[in-house]
């Protein structure tokens, strides 16, 4: 077989395999990546996620609305996350944080650091 033809076949095999992970779900795609949180549909997706000290988390609001990122200990707060933009905190110190949004405050996630 030429080597044009077997780059052809792996870069479809390559393809399929990323088809098939976008098609295991969302949930799968977040547990792959801890410190990411995707704000969407006024909520925190994850709700609950545990991450290593030392580790930054990114906050990315997909949503059309503004969102804030706020640590219900005062620990941080981000501005008004307009869509697409991000906020970042690195948490050093092992604990359980409960962060809201402070626009929505029904909108609630619990982060645990270990
Ligand atoms: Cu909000």
């Amino acid at each position: 077989m030429p080597i044009r033809t077997l780059r052809r076949v792996s870069c479809v095999l390559f393809l399929g395999a990323r088809l098939f992970a976008a098609a295991a779900g969302s949930s799968v795609a977040c547990a792959q990546t801890p410190g990411a949180v995707v704000i969407k549909n006024f909520m925190f997706t994850p709700m609950a996620m545990t991450v290593k000290a030392g580790s930054t988390v990114t906050w990315k609001n997909l949503d059309g609305e503004p969102h804030t990122v706020v640590n219900d200990a005062g620990l941080f707060r981000s501005a008004a996350l307009d869509q697409n933009e991000t906020y970042q905190f690195k948490f050093d110190k092992p604990g359980v944080y409960k962060v809201f949004c402070g626009i929505h405050p029904t909108m609630k996630e619990t982060i645990t650091v270990e």
